[in-house]
């Protein structure tokens, strides 16, 4: 393996209600770099085993601004990394877009967010970066920089829809327990 490999592990992903996943993540900082360059690579493993199109470091229990997409087909990936996003613009119009959560497993629901937005972040080289996104990435990244707020998609349901959604995760990872 050559020095600037690193290489990578799966980390567990924290389930809905654990209470990591509603605290509010904090800017990366310059002394943050090493940890950080780990940390992307093994969230890069862990997304694209799980699989998932988005994850956020809070749903690897690291209360840290970074987050990696690929929402391109298996066969072309194209993975992003963004520390520190921030969505600098978004459309007036909106769209719906169904989401599931990789932190709320076998749930999915329709989800009506901003069509589109621009995003501004740092790269996996520290470099600053805009991206304007629509569509499946607009959802996903929107979604993910909620994680960093410590914001669900089940936030944007009905109270009644909320509820139902979570009570079935509840049994199912009950039931699961129970299987093991
Ligand atoms: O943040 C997460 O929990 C990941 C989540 C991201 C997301 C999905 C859909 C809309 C917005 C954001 C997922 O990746 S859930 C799994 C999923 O959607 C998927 C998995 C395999 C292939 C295609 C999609
Ligand atoms: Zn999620």
């Amino acid at each position: 393996m050559s020095e600037t490999q690193i290489e990578a592990h799966l980390l567990p992903i924290l389930i809905c209600p654990d209470p990591k996943l509603r605290k509010v993540a904090r800017p990366v900082t310059p002394g943050d770099t090493e940890e950080v360059r780990e940390l992307i690579s093994d969230m890069f493993a862990t997304m694209y085993k799980a699989p998932g199109i988005g994850l956020a470091a809070p749903q690897v229990g690291r209360l840290l601004r970074v987050i990696t997409v690929d929402v391109a087909p298996k066969d072309v990936p194209a993975p992003l990394a963004l520390i520190n996003p921030e969505i600098i613009a978004k459309s007036e119009e909106t769209a719906v877009q169904q989401e599931g959560c990789l932190s709320i497993p076998d749930q999915y629901a329709d989800v009506v967010r901003p069509a589109r937005v621009k995003v501004r972040y740092l790269d996996e080289n520290w470099v600053k970066q805009e991206i304007e996104a629509e569509g499946l990435l607009a959802a996903c990244l929107q979604h993910e920089i909620d994680h960093l707020n410590g914001v669900l998609f089940v936030d944007y349901l009905t109270p009644l829809k909320r509820n139902i959604l979570l009570r079935k995760l509840a049994k199912a990872q009950k039931d699961m327990q129970a299987k093991r």
